[in-house]
């Protein structure tokens, strides 16, 4: 039945073809699932509420298909997105499933496979913009080691960046209307990936040609399987004008690489991710790079993008009862009235000799800054008695 909680298509919610469409295969087990078939998860999706459908090259078109197979199976899709009255706003490349990229795609040591991953990029993108992605990803999952004994990790870089300089140069040459959005991820499939953290990415963003055009898709369990805090590498993202995508998931830290449900682990840290989104104006899509548990039929399938969905709705409820809620607002008011008591000169001024001197003239009452209590375990309990919903 349709609530509060039912998504709606201006929710922006997408998910990937490879996310519901995932057969529960691991490294141990052979699928328990059957492989679903683009066309139907794309009505499926619609009906859900979800916004759009996102998908790598050959989650649609296979591998070794002929160009013939290729356009068929693209126009019988694009009906398909057209009818659920979806969209695709991004698309991304597999770089990781075929061997040939055993050893990396834009940094494998060997230039034939080098010069392959820029060709297949090439042809995803178009495909992408056929489809009317306006959103690029790009998540090296083969981009690393499992020994340093001969790739040296300055090529890797320096391999990187050529081939990203090279495709931004491709897609300004064709006309499309389309942006990158980087993903760093720590670990698996290799044993180390280059570009581990959002941290890594954003600063190999500036070292190329065209930094305007390329940001992040940082995703929540990646940052967590490091024992990073994903809310802090989504703040510093958008501060610098940097999150054009997001991949949510779920993940406990320090395991295997897990995709659960969007807020099925961490819900409260899934609850500031929100709350920081909502306050942030973001209003890109919000992508569930995630996958049912292993155990699920399709029904278990359909109940997890449901729940992807809806806790998010609840958590952006929440956030905004926190905006609302007497008590909590009033516990900040006081806050903020002592935080910015201070009537000197600051750094966010800049700097000129004369604030130097009047700063270092300026006397402080270390005492009482340094004893004064900051209520964060009141305010936090709150936060907890909002959540658990006895608030
Ligand atoms: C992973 C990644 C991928 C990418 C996807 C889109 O851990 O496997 O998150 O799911 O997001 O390939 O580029
Ligand atoms: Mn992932
Ligand atoms: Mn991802």
């Amino acid at each position: 039945m349709a609530d509060q909680y039912t998504p709606q298509k201006n929710d922006k919610f997408t998910f990937g073809l490879w996310t519901v469409g995932n057969t529960g295969r691991d490294a141990w087990g052979e699928p328990t699932r059957p492989t679903m078939d683009p066309e139907y998860a794309a009505r499926q999706l619609g009906e859900l509420g979800a916004y759009g459908v996102n998908l790598h090259d050959n989650d649609l078109v296979p591998f070794d298909a002929t160009p013939q197979e290729r356009d068929k199976i693209v126009t019988g899709f694009k009906k398909a997105v057209a009818d659920a009255g979806l969209v695709v706003p991004m698309a991304t490349t597999n770089l990781f499933s075929n061997p040939i990229f055993r050893d990396g795609a834009f940094t494998s040591s060997d230039a034939n496979v080098r010069a392959f991953a820029l060709q297949k990029t090439m042809n995803a993108i178009d495909l992408g913009a056929e489809l009317g992605a306006e959103t690029y990803v790009f998540w090296g999952g083969r981009e690393g080691t499992e020994t340093e004994a001969y790739r040296d990790g300055r090529d890797a870089v320096k391999w990187f960046r050529e081939a990203i300089n090279f495709l931004c140069a491709y897609v300004q040459d064709q006309g499309y209307n389309m942006r990158f959005a980087m993903e760093p991820k720590p670990n698996e499939p290799r044993g180390d990936l280059y570009f581990p953290t959002v941290g890594h990415m954003l600063a190999f963003i500036a070292t190329l040609d065209n930094p305007d055009m390329v940001g992040l898709n940082p995703e929540f369990a990646h940052e967590t399987m490091t024992g990073l805090n994903f809310v802090h590498a989504v703040a510093q993202t958008l501060e610098a004008g940097k999150l054009f995508h997001i991949d949510l998931n779920d993940q406990q830290m320090a395991r295997f690489d897990q995709d659960f449900r969007f807020g099925s682990e961490n819900p409260k840290r899934a609850f500031f991710l929100v709350k920081l989104l909502e306050d942030s104006g973001y209003d890109g899509p919000k992508h569930y790079d995630a996958k049912a548990y292993r155990t699920e039929d399709e029904d278990g399938v359909w109940a997890f993008a449901r729940g992807c969905m809806r806790t998010y709705l609840i958590f952006r409820e929440k956030a905004q009862r926190f905006n609302q809620d007497a008590e909590i607002q009033g516990i900040l008011a006081e806050l903020q009235q002592g935080d910015e008591s201070y009537d000197g000169p600051t750094a966010g001024d800049g700097y000129s000799a004369e604030t130097a001197q009047t700063l270092k003239d300026r006397s402080f009452d270390i005492q009482a800054l340094a004893t004064k209590g900051r209520r964060y375990e009141e305010l936090d309990q709150l936060v907890m008695e909002l959540l658990l919903g006895v608030r």
